[in-house]
């Protein structure tokens, strides 16, 4: 028997509103992944990109800071930048009672309330700090009596707009 024009059209209406559904929740599911990915993507490149500057120093045990490549070392940093400072700590010839525990400090002293007044251990010492928000000078020292030298144990920073 002939299938008349209508039962075709009735066919067809059927067979597309069986498939419509699927394409869709693929068609769905597919934005929903690519929503996802970018989701998942975007914020972490956001968030490498914010990483903090990395700064290496040393504490040495001969009571001086050290900074690789540098004969003087000095620190340039932006105002308001952040920086994580990585700094390699080496027991001095004595250690201060008036600073239990720390064999150097790492001190800024009109900055100490920004907590630029850190107790260095042996080892690594990984902290983060935020540079003032102004240009200028400042010298960063060792507070704890640390032997000989400890009185010239300090480095410049340098602050920059
Ligand atoms: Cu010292």
């Amino acid at each position: 028997m002939m299938e008349t024009r209508k039962a075709q059209t009735e066919r067809f209406k059927q067979e597309t509103m069986v498939a419509t559904p699927n394409v869709r929740r693929y068609r769905h599911a597919s934005w929903v992944s690519l929503f996802l990915l970018v989701a998942i993507i975007v914020p972490s490149l956001y968030t490498f990109a914010q990483q903090p500057r990395v700064i290496q120093i040393t504490a040495d045990k001969d009571n001086t800071f050290k900074v690789a490549g540098q004969k003087v070392p000095v620190i340039t940093v932006k105002a308001n930048e952040v920086i994580k400072f990585r700094v390699t700590g080496h027991k001095g010839t004595e250690m201060d009672p008036q600073h239990p525990g720390c064999i150097h400090t790492f001190t800024v002293k009109e900055l100490k309330d920004q907590g630029w007044d850190v107790c260095l251990k042996e080892g690594m010492n990984e902290f983060v700090l935020v540079a003032p928000g102004k240009p200028g000078e400042f010298k960063i020292e060792c507070m704890a009596k640390c032997g000989k030298g400890h009185d010239d144990m300090g480095m410049k920073l340098t602050v920059t707009e």
